[in-house]
């Protein structure tokens, strides 16, 4: 058969692990997307829109820990990837990318949906490949297997990430009406032994002797998923050797107890003699983004004296402007290598827990100033999640789009008492245009409740995330309705600009009930706080179905609301 070597593709995907598909409708992809809707050991599913698809595949992708096949038609379709593609490569997400293409001789012909797709997604991608186009040669199968092979692997090498694989297609492009398509027993199948991350004893020894000179430790965790073993031994590590932890919602730290969450809060007013006491010496961070801005500046003005950074290999940020070492191994090995504290002098054992003593002392004074703060029951969007947050399940994802939802949960913070809790956000690009599609991928791919939390933009932005024909009965989704970006006017940027309104907040007056009805969704409504209690009771029985609920409320409330609780954390030093 002419589409053999296509049609194999997706033998070749199942069989190294490659088992969900996400196929947009098309004519140029039909060989792709007929093998993959076919063969029996992959789960295909179709979406219409290919921005939320992409985003879809993202959220499959992080959710099943493997990389997740998207196919799309020629023209502007593959365009509509690069968002999520984005997204996925600063989140270091597995994607495999097929796009299909015209056969090169028409490119740039006038032909329809025919567009230069060579490198379409540029640097977003960590390789981009064109198949060829002729079957007829013997080593075309070959090569065809060998491309697909590697761009597999290639995807889930440190650090994980898309990978485009362009696929010119020459008609005819579907098969005969009694024409099967079988899959051939693919010769080439190039397996991968991992390379161990580990760090040598001797780098061992090295690295503790740096790290017992300093009494001033601290450990801070970008974004990640939740890695049970890993945040053990950070939990271990930083005990054993007096280290103070600082991670945000993003960093998955809240099993932890001694994971200080409102590092945000307190750093962005507390006076500058607190901030110099709180200054490493010896700074070690692991994972990607932080969320904190108040954070990063910290960091910046209070350079440490040594900054290691723990990532197995690749390309490396220096967010803090301090890095000194970078430590190629995975951090639950680094970690795990200096759990026994080594024979130090008992005041430097001393000085060290002073320093993290003063962490936790600046964690606890944030922590009964927010108590005070919202001990009064009010209607405001911020008081309507923290109620929301403390009551979220046991065991659940909570997903929070970009924009100032996932900041309130930072703020908010969560608990070792949340500890069955996993936190995503699209925080690689912060884009406001997939956060739902990509809850959408997470919901469909797991069986515990999956809780997103969204702004109205980038809820009205991503409505396509419904878009299709799957069920979303462990999707729950709260949209903050303040009918804008209420960011831009948290924000110092826009200040007082006569634009403000207009052009940067951009009221928009949609609300969620029409969506809820035109997707069949369950609808909940807060607006005002005698509903609050009992509609949240509603809300997080799961009974089979999605459920929309929408908190009614407005710019100005959020803003005077956002200010006091600034000025309450402020007050806290002035006591
Ligand atoms: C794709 C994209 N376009 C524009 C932006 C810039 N942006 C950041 S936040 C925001 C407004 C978000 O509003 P909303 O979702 O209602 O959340 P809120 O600010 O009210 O919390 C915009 C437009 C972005 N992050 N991503």
């Amino acid at each position: 058969m002419r589409l053999q070597p296509i049609y194999d593709i997706a033998e070749i995907c199942a069989q190294q692990g490659v088992t969900n598909s996400i196929v947009c409708p098309g004519s140029r992809c039909a060989p792709l997307t007929l093998a993959f809707a076919r063969h029996p050991d992959i789960t295909c599913r179709t979406f219409s829109d290919e921005r939320s698809a992409c985003f879809v595949a993202l959220g499959i992708a992080q959710q099943t820990q493997a990389p997740v096949s998207v196919v799309c038609t020629s023209g502007s379709a593959a365009y509509n990837f690069a968002p999520a593609i984005a997204e996925a490569f600063f989140q270091e997400t597995p994607l495999l990318i097929f796009t299909a293409d015209r056969p090169a001789e028409w490119i740039d012909q006038w032909d329809g949906q025919t567009i230069r797709q060579n490198n379409i997604f540029g640097a977003h991608v960590k390789k981009s490949y064109t198949l060829p186009q002729e079957y007829d040669q013997p080593d075309a199968s070959w090569h065809i297997q060998r491309i697909v092979n590697e761009a597999i692997t290639l995807s889930q090498e440190f650090p994980k990430g898309p990978v485009h694989i362009n696929v010119p297609l020459r008609e005819p492009l579907y098969p005969g009406k009694d024409e099967k398509i079988t899959f051939s027993k693919v010769k080439k199948l190039v397996r991968v032994t991992p390379s161990s991350l580990e760090l040598t004893q001797t780098d061992k020894e090295a690295l503790y002797k740096s790290l017992s000179k300093y009494t001033k430790i601290l450990v801070v965790g970008g974004q990640q998923l939740f890695h049970e073993a890993e945040a053990k031994s950070i939990g271990r590590f930083c005990k054993n050797n007096h280290a103070a932890l600082v991670g945000d919602v993003i960093s998955n730290l809240h099993s932890l107890p001694e994971t200080v969450r409102h590092a945000d809060t307190f750093l962005g007013q507390c006076i500058d003699s607190v901030k110099l006491s709180l200054a490493p010496e010896l700074l070690i961070t692991f994972g990607k983004s932080v969320i904190s801005k108040n954070l990063k500046q910290f960091l910046r003005k209070y350079k440490p004296t040594e900054h290691w950074h723990i990532q197995p290999h690749g390309i490396t940020a220096d967010p803090f402007q301090s890095l000194t070492r970078l430590i190629h191994c995975s951090s639950q090995n680094f970690f795990e290598s200096f759990q026994t504290p080594g024979n130090i002098e008992a005041f430097k054992d001393q000085k060290k827990e002073n320093y993290t003593r003063l962490w936790q002392a600046e964690e606890s004074r944030t922590i009964r100033a927010m108590k005070n703060y919202f001990i009064e029951s009010r209607f405001t969007e911020f008081h309507v999640l923290k109620e929301l947050i403390s009551s979220l399940p046991a065991r659940c994802n909570l997903h929070l789009a970009n924009s100032m939802t996932v900041r309130y949960a930072n703020f908010i913070g969560l608990t070792e008492k949340n500890k069955g809790l996993r936190v995503f956000a699209n925080r690689g690009t912060s884009g406001i245009d997939g956060c739902t599609s990509t809850s959408v991928g997470h919901a469909l791919s797991n069986k515990v409740p999956n809780i997103l939390i969204t702004g109205d933009m980038a809820f009205f932005y991503d409505r396509n995330a419904f878009w299709h024909n799957y069920q979303l009965p462990n999707l729950h989704v709260v949209v903050v309705n303040n009918h804008g970006g209420v960011i831009f006017n948290l924000i110092d940027g826009p200040g007082n600009l006569d634009e403000k309104d207009e052009y940067f907040i951009t009221h928009q007056k949609l609300n969620a009930s029409h969506l809820a009805t035109e997707f069949g969704f369950d609808y909940l409504k807060i607006d005002s706080l005698k509903k609050v209690k009992n509609t949240l009771k509603d809300f997080f029985e799961f009974e089979g179905r999605t459920k929309i609920l929408e908190i009614n409320s407005d710019q100005k409330t959020s803003r005077e609301t956002f200010e006091q609780f600034k000025n309450t954390i402020k007050k806290s030093y002035e006591a």
